[in-house]
């Protein structure tokens, strides 16, 4: 006979349920984190089960619902999951999936299954972490219905209905316990959710949010087609219509899309199994490889690049190239530090021969295409034998003036990088107080006199060419695009402050473009920030305050009595004396910094090329969107 205890669980679901304890003790290790993001992916984890089942052929259609009180709703159309007793647990299979660790995979295994991917924990992780879920599955004419509190079953499968319908539902509310952050974005979800319905051709993903009656439907019946279309939306393309190709070979599915711009950029973004790739991995090296291979013989066959010219490299070939490579495989292998980098070795020569293949055949049937990207990539090889030559210059200065670091920069006497930290200042007024307001053991102050080169419109020799972007390089010490090394940061702390005003954002932006274009490990390293110097000072009887924002000046005037008191309002960094600008700006212990954040580079991406490109309407109406967060944004 078998123990039963006082919760009326038998010894074999006991074990089952200690095994959703542990997600509760430790659900860091099973969603990341506890903050928003943790919070969002619970989300995802379900969406990632019914886009299986619509990949598996079953459903065309997910809907998620943001209720009142944060709850969410997920609706598929898919076979439901399956209700019938285990046959050895003796509970039904809807029940063990959503209540055992990695259960789901007993069932139905086949297919591209996104949930054995990168997140791939599975639903009882949401439902171990939730203050209450429901389930209610449509199958074999009937809708049946089950509870669960933070894990536990709380009701037995009833049947509820009738339907003559399939499909799975699943409400479930995040444990206040468990999260810190309760309130769902409605932004966050749109943003996956429409990456989802582009790596997904055809899936239609409906987003309500009940809470304002918001509501956004995402279906590409063009999947990554619309993608790159959608990436490349404030971009002057080359070829017009997106070359596309879908091919399947060994059970590996491969879809690539590919446009060329005339921008200066590279955006490749893979994908497997419908997980970002953000690292890379065997799928974007084939891709890469056979890219070049093909428009290397190409513009020899076309006589473009003759006998005795070198090949063109793959950066010349990439150059201004808007890419999606999406591979859906039976087991991914995901590696590197963040898990984002595909590596399943066959991958890569698969990849390799199907788009060598398929985009051979289509420059040779699009001769006028072909020739129009080949001479910009000739023009781009020619732009970077100009660099090479500049920076080969630069280098031979350096030498010759037998000092790395430029004149200018007030450097930190502690050598570690860790601890040390650079302000790059707007003006060499204020440079000259933050160099007397400084601590300068660790801190470093490099004065920028004005605007810096806007480098979205400029190829590196000119950027190079820029006294401004040399000083700066050479101040980081890690060299830039290809030549970037991290481990030779300088400073693990790079701050930029500017005046409070709109010149102060723009030198701010194009600071930011030209980090983000030329050394952006440095940025997903986390080592940029923006300084945030105060807007005010409130001056009443002796008592000196800073104000950081409007609102904070509103409340702070309502707390001191509208009486006998001054406002000085800060419009530059130079209206303050060195210890003032310390106090309120530079001191670690009392500053307030914002690091830089672009974990989404498909938006920081479109951010650069709006604000810093040269189409005009896109930049205006993005201002005037953004005109309540971005404080003058003037660019
Ligand atoms: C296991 C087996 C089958 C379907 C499912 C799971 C399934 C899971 C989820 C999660 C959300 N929606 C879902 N829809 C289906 C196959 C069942 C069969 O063969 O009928």
């Amino acid at each position: 006979m078998e123990q039963i205890n006082n919760n009326g669980y038998t010894a074999n679901e006991i074990q089952v349920l200690e095994g959703l304890e542990a997600v509760r003790k430790r659900p860091g290790m099973y969603i990341g984190s506890t903050s928003s993001k943790g919070l969002h992916h619970l989300v995802f984890e379900i969406v990632d089960n019914s886009i299986d089942e619509a990949l598996a052929g079953y459903g065309n259609q997910i809907e998620v619902i943001i209720h009142q009180d944060n709850s969410i709703t997920v609706i598929d159309e898919g076979r439901g999951i399956p209700v019938e007793a285990h046959p050895k647990m003796k509970i039904p299979a809807v029940e063990l999936v959503l209540t055992t660790l990695h259960a789901g995979a007993k069932f139905g295994g086949q297919g591209y299954k996104v949930s054995g991917g990168l997140h791939g924990v599975g639903m009882s992780v949401v439902n171990a972490l939730s203050e209450w879920l429901e389930v209610e599955v449509s199958r074999e004419d009937k809708i049946f219905h089950q509870r669960y509190e933070r894990g536990k079953t709380v009701s037995k499968l009833k049947v509820i209905g009738s339907s003559k319908k399939t499909g799975t539902k699943i409400i479930f509310k995040p444990d206040f316990k468990i999260f810190e952050e309760l309130v769902y974005d409605f932004n966050v979800l749109v943003q996956r959710l429409r990456e989802l319905s582009f790596l997904n051709k055809g899936l239609k993903i409906v987003l309500r949010d009940e809470r304002d009656n918001n509501e956004s439907v995402f279906i590409h019946d063009g999947g990554i087609i619309d993608f790159v279309k959608y990436i490349n939306k404030n971009k002057d393309p080359v070829n017009l219509k997106v070359i596309y190709f879908e091919v399947k070979k060994d059970a590996v599915q491969v879809e690539v899309a590919l446009q060329y711009t005339d921008t200066y950029t590279e955006n490749i973004f893979s994908y497997a199994n419908n997980i970002h790739t953000q690292e890379g991995g065997t799928h974007e090296s084939g891709f890469k490889s056979a890219l070049t291979r093909v428009m290397n013989d190409y513009a020899r066959k076309q006589n473009i690049i003759k006998e005795n010219d070198n090949n063109l490299t793959g950066e010349d070939i990439r150059e201004g190239l808007t890419a999606v490579l999406s591979v859906k495989i039976p087991e991914p292998q995901f590696e590197g530090q963040t898990k984002t980098k595909l590596g399943n070795s066959e991958v890569r020569g698969i990849v390799e021969s199907i788009v060598n293949e398929n985009l051979s055949t289509f420059l040779e049937e699009n001769p006028a295409i072909g020739k129009k990207i080949i001479e910009k990539a000739v023009f781009a090889a020619r732009a970077r034998e100009a660099a090479r030559k500049a920076r080969e210059l630069t280098r031979r200065k350096n030498v010759l003036e037998n000092t790395t670091l430029p004149g200018k920069l007030a450097d930190c006497s502690i050598k570690d990088p860790q601890f040390c930290e650079v302000y790059l200042v707007e003006g060499d007024s204020a440079g000259g107080s933050a160099k007397q307001g400084r601590d300068r053991k660790f801190q470093a102050i490099l004065p920028l006199r004005g605007k810096i080169l806007n480098v979205e419109k400029a190829r590196l020799d000119k950027i190079l060419n820029s006294e401004e972007i040399r000083t700066i390089i050479t101040a980081m010490g890690t060299g830039i695009s290809e030549d970037f090394d991290l481990t030779k940061a300088r400073y693990h702390k790079i701050i930029l402050m500017s005046d409070a005003d709109v010149d102060g954002a723009h030198i701010r932006t194009l600071l930011l473009t030209f980090f983000y274009r030329y050394m952006k490990p440095l940025v997903e390293a986390g080592f940029v920030y923006i300084a945030q110097p105060p807007l005010f000072k409130v001056k009443k009887n002796k008592e000196e305050t800073y104000l950081y924002s409007d609102k904070e000046l509103e409340s702070h005037l309502e707390k001191v009595g509208r009486e006998n008191y001054s406002i000085q309002r800060y419009k530059g960094l130079g209206e303050m004396n060195p210890e003032q600008l310390w106090d309120t700006t530079m001191n670690p212990e009392t500053r307030t910094i914002l690091k830089v954040n672009l974990e989404d580079a498909i938006k920081a991406d479109e951010i650069f090329t709006i604000l810093m490109g040269d189409k005009v309407e896109p930049r205006r109406e993005f201002i005037q969107a953004n005109a309540r967060y971005v404080r003058n944004l003037d660019i």
